[in-house]
């Protein structure tokens, strides 16, 4: 069996924001027209009105104060709400490809490797923009690597489950070296006229190189220890949408369709679970909780941040501890821990222990051990 690490990670931003305060507007605005329009219908109680949201509310019950999308326009739009993004033609590069290889690129510089150096490419997020050919394979070709690809689709745990799957193909000698790349171009499937989830999720792109030990030449590598993944079948977090959308003879538009979440359960059964199986894969490696020095955990919630923390550890972590994010990003489905990861590793000596954690939809739950090398 080979040793493997983690030898680089890339993060691309996209350069458009979107304010708490500029999505609340949008959508009062919105809700105004509708209810004005159905006046009579929800008079009747036959139309539900639009609700309308509060940047307040969003910040306290989320710690989202802002998130980065990958086209601004028609978000805010009440007229549309949703993302106008071109439509590119099957010989041009796609949208999730070109965002992919941004954050590749920069893993592969950070781990010093070319796509020689590179044996399987693995793009896992919580949607891709079609079914095939598949994003790793257009990714693939472009970055010039040799041997395969496939996508992976397992929401909100897509990153470190992809990783799981990188360790046991470096692990087993069937790979030098993987690509894991998460390019969550998640905009056009946010409701955007709901206030319960229009403000959850924000476009970024992350990638890693999980590579044999003897090959890593980079500054910061990472052992990974072990890996644990759990996964529990809930309707709490679910998208309709799908290819047999067509088939259907109802509107293939309604909100059902896109992301949608019953948010206060997800909280009370995740956390628990979340906290469970963190203490459970340390305990396996013959560790504690507080033999951590850092936590890149999941971003959907800095209250569900807490939480687990609190449970795990017996008091509140600190920023240097346990990485907050999602300020800034609010919750990019599978990256937010990778993006948490990327920003804040460099410091880490020789020898600590970082633990790597997702959990989501499914309801899926994934962790690695890592621990910073010599
Ligand atoms: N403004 C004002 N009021 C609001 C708003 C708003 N924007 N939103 C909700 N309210 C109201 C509610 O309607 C409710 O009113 P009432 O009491 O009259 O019914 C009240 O505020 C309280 O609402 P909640 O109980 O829902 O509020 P919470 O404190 O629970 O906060 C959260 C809501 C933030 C959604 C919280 O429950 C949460 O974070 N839950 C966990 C969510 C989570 O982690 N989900 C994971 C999803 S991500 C995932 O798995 C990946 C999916 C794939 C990506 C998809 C991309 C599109």
């Amino acid at each position: 069996m080979e040793q493997v690490v983690i030898s680089g990670v890339g993060l691309w931003t996209p350069e458009h924001v979107v304010t708490n305060h500029e999505l609340v507007e949008a959508l009062n605005a919105y809700a105004d027209k509708f209810n004005q329009e159905h006046a009579a219908g929800i008079e009747a109680g036959e139309v539900k009105p639009v609700m309308k949201s509060d940047a307040d509310f969003i910040e306290k019950a989320s710690g989202i104060k802002q998130r980065y999308v990958y086209v601004k326009d028609g978000i805010l739009d009440i007229d549309r709400m949703r993302p106008r993004i071109e439509e590119r033609a099957d010989g041009e590069l796609s949208h999730q490809a070109e965002i992919a290889l941004h954050a590749a690129r920069k893993a592969m510089a950070a781990a010093n490797k070319t796509g020689s150096d590179i044996d399987a490419v693995v793009v896992s997020c919580a949607y891709t923009q079609r079914a095939y050919p598949a994003i790793a394979i257009e990714v693939q070709h472009e970055l010039g690597i040799n041997g395969f690809g496939f996508d992976m689709l397992v929401a909100c745990s897509a990153a470190t489950f992809a990783l799981h799957r990188a360790y046991e193909m470096v692990r087993a000698g069937t790979a030098r070296a993987v690509l894991v790349i998460n390019p969550e171009l998640v905009s056009p499937q946010v409701n955007y006229r709901d206030r319960d989830s229009h403000f959850i999720f924000g476009d970024v792109a992350t990638a890693v190189i999980v590579e044999r030990k003897d090959l890593a030449s980079s500054e910061h590598q990472f052992d990974v220890l072990g890996t644990q993944a759990k996964t529990l079948y809930s309707n709490n977090i679910r998208s309709n949408f799908g290819y047999m959308s067509r088939a259907y003879d109802g509107d293939p538009f309604t909100a059902d369709k896109l992301f949608h979440q019953e948010g206060r359960s997800v909280f009370k059964e995740v956390c628990p679970m979340a906290a469970e199986h963190l203490a459970e894969h340390l305990r396996l490696h013959g560790y504690q909780p507080e033999d951590v020095r850092r936590w890149w955990l999941h971003q959907a919630n800095i209250n569900m941040n807490q939480l687990i923390s609190k449970k795990l550890l017996g008091r509140m972590p600190d920023g240097d501890e346990a990485p907050i994010v999602l300020d800034r990003y609010a919750n990019t489905a599978s990256a937010g821990s990778i993006i948490a990861f990327n920003l804040h590793h460099q410091d880490m000596l020789p020898g600590e222990l970082g633990v790597l954690c997702s959990f989501g939809a499914g309801y899926s739950i994934g962790s690695l051990l890592l621990k910073k090398c010599a």
